[in-house]
């Protein structure tokens, strides 16, 4: 990393404390990147995270504002200094099992209302801090702490569940793909809506160990063949998809998107005489005690 981006971490508290070939140190640099690239003010931004090895990567590693919250509830939190301070960028960044198991609801209903804020799910496919116990990701036949005759459960495709809570903006990629990933960070960062992008990471020591792939060189050789760009997806037949995963980005045309919640149609406090139950504040219109909130840049497009 370049030293010009020193200054946006804790250098005090590195060496990081993840494991040799943990792909969550990959994804702690991608985001530092992928900052510089979208031009935003590291002041006026606020990074959440859960628990799990994952909600280590902004805290305490960046010098910034951080919320180190509760297990499951860093969107919670989010969406509240979101509404609260519509000025700052809120970003999230936390693990499969912080976002996706008992954060699950938080995360699809974030995607639904779309909330503006960005969720970068770091997703090992597994409960990496705890021991790793088997989670809704990890993978069928899968071998876990707790699946160790293979997992037997369907995993959640992450960016198809949020594509189908309402998800603007959702994209993957490995953290292999680090170019792919800065790029889409960056642009996932300036998205005007709910974004959400899933970091496929390797944890080496409680998913590899178990599944053939003990260190980041076999993940590396296992990722490469199983996760392939959307466009070269889309080509192939039934019987060649079925081993592979889409990487790459989705975005809802600009007009399937509900309006982000916090644009003209906020809550507005009974004793301010404005606005009542039977008469609320339309979406998409602001008035002079709610103006319409500041844009973070979007990049809204159908593709
Ligand atoms: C309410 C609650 N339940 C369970 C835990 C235990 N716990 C801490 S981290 C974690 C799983 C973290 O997994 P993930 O979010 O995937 O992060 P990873 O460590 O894999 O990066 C669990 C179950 C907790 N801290 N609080
Ligand atoms: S347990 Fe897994 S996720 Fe946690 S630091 Fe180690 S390799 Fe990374
Ligand atoms: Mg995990």
């Amino acid at each position: 990393m370049s030293r010009q981006l020193y200054p946006h971490l804790r250098l005090d508290v590195f060496p990081t404390p993840y494991c040799t070939g943990c792909g969550h140190g990959i994804l702690l640099g991608a985001m530092v990147r992928a900052m510089d690239e979208a031009g935003l003010d590291w002041d006026k931004t606020l990074f959440v995270s859960g628990i799990g090895c994952a909600a280590w990567i902004p805290s305490p590693h960046f010098n910034a504002d951080t919320l180190h919250t509760t297990h499951g509830r860093p969107i919670a939190f989010a969406t509240g200094a979101r509404l609260a301070n519509p000025g700052l960028n809120v970003v999230v960044v936390s693990g499969d099992g912080d976002l996706t198991a008992i954060g699950g609801n938080h995360l699809i209903h974030a995607a639904r209302r779309n909330i503006r804020i960005t969720v970068v799910c770091a997703n090992n496919r597994v409960y990496g801090m705890t021991g790793g116990q088997v989670a809704p990701t990890t993978p069928e036949g899968c071998f876990t702490q707790t699946s160790p005759w293979g997992g037997e459960e369907p995993p959640f495709d992450l960016c198809r569940l949020v594509m189908g809570a309402g998800g603007a903006f959702v994209a993957r990629h490995t953290v292999f793909q680090v170019r792919q990933l800065i790029k889409t960070l960056t642009r996932a960062l300036t998205f005007d809506g709910f974004a959400f992008v899933e970091a496929v990471s390797p944890c080496p020591t409680h998913y590899g160990k178990l599944n053939d792939t003990p260190t980041l060189a076999d993940f590396h050789n296992q990722m490469k063949g199983q996760y392939v760009d959307r466009r070269r997806y889309d080509r192939m037949n039934p019987e060649e998809q079925a081993d592979k995963i889409p990487t790459g980005v989705w975005i809802k045309a600009a007009d399937t998107i509900t309006p982000p919640i916090d644009k003209g149609s906020s809550f507005i406090p009974p004793s301010s005489g404005l606005g009542s139950s039977s008469n609320p504040p339309s979406a998409g219109q602001g008035n002079s005690s709610n103006p319409p909130l500041r844009s973070r840049g979007g990049q809204r497009g159908g593709i």
